[in-house]
């Protein structure tokens, strides 16, 4: 028989406990790995010490060792389909949702309709001068299955090239926006922002018919991957080079990367642009569960225009555990670059990760929630520097994160918390962007997100398209779920 304390309203508890405990954590990291500048003044309202907070406080460590004791006690019990460690753990590993475009294997990673990355990299069509497959075709992969033929695919870049340009109202709100915002929630800003033109929401105000739902959600869709470059490029120019126009304008004849490479105007080399490519069509599509592609899908089961939940997508992506890991893990470099003597060791580099853990921290770009083993996106990055010296000999920003990912596995199994100690996407993807000189971190989840537009759209058009209904799972409060398990005991 349980025999925790269970007094209180624990539902009200259950909503509250878990994101409390997972903000500390998150904020501690953040400010003792590399301190982000603050600007904005600080109201009271961050620091209220209300009488509630104080309630708060008294309850919370007897409702996480209620939790504690629940996983412990019934974590392998089923409450209907799933067990309670999959209800209390973030369903993890529970299938639950229908997702075309890609599918991931814990073991060989994500998969585009069947392809892996390298056969993807060797079917979709390049541009002209450059050797990676382009985003955009792996969009028309991703939401037709089709392989798009190369004259198909130009003229579909250019149609992205003829959409491009951002309304006017949207460039102002966000020149009105603080330049020190961080870039996350300037770009969602502006997604949002651009509902004020959507297809989608002034037809379904005219009455638009189930069954022709998906049209205007394409429409929107393309329109939004379309102005993606311009917005994250206005949102550079305002946050790193005092604002403007930007450097470059968009060409009818380049590619939706090589647009966005001449909007930031970092680098003119071809090799920036080719990168680009690869990291945009790789960061693409990642099943449907990570929490980008889960918030895109949930909000627009609620037929929320395209824009209204992409934007709810870039907010999760903004977060540390998912996409912003990208920025977080080239301070963590630089910080133990400046940490370590220049002569150093793996020895170096193995005392600095220990460091880390035992004060508590995560080390960023490792580990995963769904895969096992290394995450293939990342080595088609390391690939893609593995074959530029400049890159993998002469950068000693690559080598130390080289050399990391040679013992980050290796410390983190000593550690033995760690369900896949290997590195995801992002132990790479920040480098080498800081390689051809785009050097401010919080800029990294912004082109995640440019990128990540891509597979969650690509769904949502299937989604009208196949009438799928408002996404609604049950929630449970903790006594029901003791109560449920403890019947028939
Ligand atoms: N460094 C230290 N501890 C870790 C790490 C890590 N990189 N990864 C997981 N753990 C800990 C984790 O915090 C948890 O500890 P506790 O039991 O005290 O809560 C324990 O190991 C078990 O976690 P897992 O079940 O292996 O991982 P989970 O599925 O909960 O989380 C991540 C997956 C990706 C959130 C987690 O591995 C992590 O925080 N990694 C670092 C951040 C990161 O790289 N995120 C990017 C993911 C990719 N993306 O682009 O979104
Ligand atoms: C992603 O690309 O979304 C990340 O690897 C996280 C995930 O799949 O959960």
């Amino acid at each position: 028989m349980f025999s925790v304390c269970r007094s209180g309203p624990s539902g009200s508890l259950s909503v509250f406990a878990q994101p409390l405990i997972r903000a500390s954590s998150c904020t501690a990291t953040a400010a003792l790995l590399c301190p982000l500048p603050r600007h904005a003044s600080r109201t009271s309202a961050r620091h209220s010490s209300t009488e509630l907070k104080r309630v708060l406080r008294e309850i919370i460590p007897e409702k996480r060792n209620l939790l504690r004791s629940v996983k412990k006690e019934y974590g392998d019990k089923h409450i209907g389909e799933i067990t309670v460690n999959s209800l209390l753990g973030g369903m993890r590993g529970q299938k639950s949702m229908l997702w075309d475009g890609s599918q991931l294997d814990p073991i060989s990673g994500i998969r585009f309709h069947g392809k892996t990355i390298v056969e993807c990299q060797a079917l979709l069509p390049k541009a002209d001068k450059g050797g990676e497959m382009l985003p955009e075709a792996m969009f028309w992969f991703l939401l037709s299955g089709k392989v798009p033929t190369t004259s198909e695919i130009r003229a579909f870049s250019t149609e992205l090239a003829d959409k491009g340009t951002l309304p006017e109202y949207v460039s102002t709100l966000l020149d009105c926006l603080p330049p020190t915002l961080h870039p996350m929630t300037q770009i969602s800003i502006g997604v949002a922002a651009l509902n004020h033109e959507s297809e989608f929401a002034y037809r379904y105000q005219q009455g638009l018919a189930k069954a022709d739902y998906w049209e205007p959600t394409f429409d929107d869709a393309i329109n939004l991957i379309a102005k993606l470059p311009a917005m994250a490029a206005k949102i550079y120019q305002n946050a790193y080079r005092r604002g403007g126009r930007v450097p470059g304008s968009i060409s009818r004849t380049a590619d939706w990367a090589l647009n966005f490479s001449n909007l930031l105007g970092i680098s003119s080399d071809p090799d920036f642009v080719d990168f680009l490519r690869l990291y945009l069509a790789l960061h693409g599509d990642h099943e449907g569960g990570n929490v980008s592609a889960h918030a895109t899908h949930l909000v627009g089961s609620a037929l929320s225009d395209p824009y209204l939940s992409y934007s709810a997508g870039l907010q999760g992506l903004a977060g540390p555990l998912h996409g912003l890991a990208a920025q977080e893990v080239l301070r963590f470099i630089l910080s133990m670059k400046d940490a370590i003597p220049p002569d150093y060791t793996p020895h170096h580099i193995e005392r600095f990760l220990w460091d880390t853990i035992n004060s508590g921290r995560v080390i960023p770009g490792y580990g995963h929630a769904a895969l096992r083993q290394p995450d293939p996106r990342f080595e088609a990055l390391m690939t893609y520097a593995g074959g530029r010296p400049a890159i993998a000999q002469h950068d000693p920003v690559f080598r130390l994160v080289l050399e990391t990912s040679e013992i980050a596995p290796r410390v983190l199994t000593a550690h033995g918390k760690t369900r896949s100690p290997f590195p995801n996407v992002d132990a790479v993807s920040g480098v080498l962007m800081h390689h051809f000189g785009l050097t401010q971190t919080m800029f990294y989840t912004v082109a995640f997100g440019v990128s990540r537009s891509i597979g969650p759209l690509a769904q949502l058009i299937w989604d009208r398209a196949l009438g799928l209904p408002i996404e609604r799972p049950r929630s449970m409060c903790l006594q029901s779920v003791i109560a449920s398990c403890e019947v028939g005991q």
